[in-house]
């Protein structure tokens, strides 16, 4: 059961971001039609293109799955450790976040800190706006602390057993977040906010991006774990069946502690103070970051093969017919489902851009949005709507107000990020750039830029972007009127999380405890990172003041 006096503060770190995402997704929509030529930045409501996408990255990227994730964690680590989780450190984590994100909103909305979801320097922001995020980082590491004292009284209290399955997913998520956040915290308070307020000559640019992308990639995994938790622990149960196997659901998340992180520099392959030796190990290291995914893909295609046949499926391919693909009663199902059939696709493209060669062909092109939104918009962005619509309205003691619109949704949101992506993808390859705000010269006939090739993949992008926009209108349908629906006291006290039973339930030693992954994980950081940092410094580059 999820602890009662935890209820208040999960629905508050749901609806609060959910509300701003209204913001995020308009600036979602606003984008493609602006980057397909159909509206001119002026019909951004006075909005220019760099405050209405830095907009859209803030929200939806990093204030959206913040919060999500510690309300999400709130609510595993409670239920599976029992009233376990300090509700005064809930209560002044979510309080530090929510005042973060306002502080951060005001100078977004006032056009001071144009600046993206990615702020490495040189472009520079309002003090207010790096404050804002220090807020929320701290908010949400308030939180994670609030759940360490509990799990210890809970180790202490039961030596012979293994720590549940979503525990270990969630505690995963946060102690990456914990390791990857200090260096980026080190770049707000000693860089960024000294520069922006005017008390340091300028800001040296390459150790910036080098610190911003120690954090940017474990970043996607912060995003993507609490997702794989539900997956693991939840979409078995929904499939009718059991997870094929616990070893490799704590495998899989102890093995990203280890190698989420020591791999940033495949987002720096053209940084010139890097040399290509330590630019080959990172790609190395991200060809290895993509095995726990593999394994994932492979225990859970077994995991929903044995729910299908429980229910009666039959053959090699005809089970997957019996999933509750459009069972209304298992409305979360699809969110699960068809954001892992999102990420197939997601998944492989991400294997394109590490390879050295390859990404240079795609890096800063239209591909890379198409990559992104087929892993941060499938399955963590399925995972995160329909996880909200859920807990939100199970601990309130409400009902799901049209289910049947509510299994429409994932679909609708597939077939639109699949058609933005396809759009995206078409255009890369044709050299379209990722970000522009030459006022789209190259739609304009009169121009030199005139690039009547790239239209169409722009247009396909705006027709899936659209496509998106309409599942969030359905989305926030079901919300507000199933927030608005008679309460049940009783309904609040027995919800609870559907768990799954394991079919193989291995315990294996290695797996037990986090900390030799933790020593691992600290082992490849240094040994990655200490070299490129050392050049880093080394490198004589003048610092930019503006
Ligand atoms: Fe990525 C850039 C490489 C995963 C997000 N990535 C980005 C950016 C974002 C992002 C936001 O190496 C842009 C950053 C920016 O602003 O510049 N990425 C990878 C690799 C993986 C990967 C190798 N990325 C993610 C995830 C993200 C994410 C996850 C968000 C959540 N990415 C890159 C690289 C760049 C990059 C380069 C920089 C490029 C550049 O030039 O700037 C891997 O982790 C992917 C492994 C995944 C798989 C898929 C497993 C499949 C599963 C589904 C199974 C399905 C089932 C259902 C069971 C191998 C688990 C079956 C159903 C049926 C119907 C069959």
């Amino acid at each position: 059961m999820i602890q009662k006096d935890l209820r208040a503060t999960i629905v508050l770190e749901l609806l609060f971001p959910l509300t701003l995402f209204i913001f995020g997704a308009y600036h979602g929509v606003l984008q493609v039609f602006y980057r397909a030529g159909l509206i001119q930045e002026t019909s951004f409501l006075g909005i220019g293109y760099y405050k209405g996408l830095t907009a859209h990255g803030v929200i939806n990227a990093i204030v959206l799955t913040t919060f999500f994730a510690v309300a999400f964690g709130h609510a595993v680590v409670s239920q599976q450790l029992g009233p376990s989780v300090s509700a005064a450190a809930a209560k002044a984590g979510a309080a530090l976040m929510v005042v973060g994100t306002l502080v951060a909103a005001g100078p977004i909305f006032a056009g001071k800190a144009d600046v993206l979801y990615t702020f490495y320097a040189p472009m520079k922001a309002h003090p207010l706006f790096y404050i804002g995020v220090v807020l929320l980082v701290v908010g949400s590491w308030v939180s994670f602390w609030g759940w360490i004292p509990g799990y210890l009284r809970w180790r202490k209290d039961h030596p012979r057993e293994k720590t549940p399955l979503g525990a270990v997913g969630i505690f995963s998520t946060f102690i990456i977040w914990q390791m990857c956040t200090l260096p980026v915290a080190y770049e707000l308070l000693v860089q960024l906010i000294p520069w922006s307020l005017g008390l340091t000559a300028g800001v040296n640019v390459v150790l910036s991006r080098l610190l911003f992308w120690f954090f940017g990639h474990p970043l996607v995994y912060f995003w993507l774990l609490p997702a794989y938790v539900m997956y693991y622990v939840i979409m078995p149960r929904l499939a009718g069946g059991k997870l094929y196997s616990d070893f490799y659901g704590r495998f899989v998340f102890l093995a990203f502690i280890v190698l989420s992180t020591p791999l940033g520099l495949h987002h720096q392959f053209a940084e010139p103070a890097i040399s290509s030796g330590y630019k080959a190990l990172h790609t190395a290291l991200t060809f290895l970051v993509a095995v726990p995914s593999l394994l994932t893909a492979f225990t859970l295609a077994a995991s929903l093969e044995h729910g299908a046949r429980q229910n009666g499926g039959k053959g090699l391919f005809a089970w997957w017919a019996k999933l509750p693909h459009f069972d209304k009663e298992r409305w979360l199902f699809p969110y699960l489902f068809l954001g892992l059939v999102i990420f197939i696709l997601g998944g492989i493209t991400g294997i394109v851009n590490a390879s050295y060669s390859m990404n240079a062909v795609i890096h800063n092109t239209s591909w890379l949005p198409a990559h992104f939104h087929l892993t941060v918009a499938g399955p963590v962005f399925l995972a995160i709507l329909g996880m909200s619509l859920y807990l939100s309205v199970g601990v309130l003691g409400k009902k799901i107000v049209a289910p049947r619109v509510a299994v429409s949704i994932p679909y609708v949101w597939t077939i639109g990020v699949f058609t933005f992506s396809a759009g995206l993808f078409y255009g890369g390859l044709k050299g379209v750039p990722r970000r522009t705000n030459l006022g789209m010269s190259y739609l304009d006939e009169l121009s030199d830029a005139y690039r009547p090739d790239w239209r169409i993949g722009e247009y396909i992008g705006a027709v899936g972007g659209s496509i998106m926009g309409l599942a969030v209108l359905l989305f926030f349908y079901v919300l507000v009127r199933s927030l608005a629906s008679a309460r049940s006291e009783q309904q609040a006290d027995s919800f609870a999380l559907p768990e799954s039973e394991a079919y193989h339930n291995e315990d294996v030693g290695a797996v037990r405890n986090f900390r030799p992954w933790i020593v691992a994980g600290v082992i490849a950081i240094l040994i990655s990172y200490i070299p490129p940092l050392i050049q880093v410094l080394g490198a004589k580059y003048p610092l930019v003041s503006e």
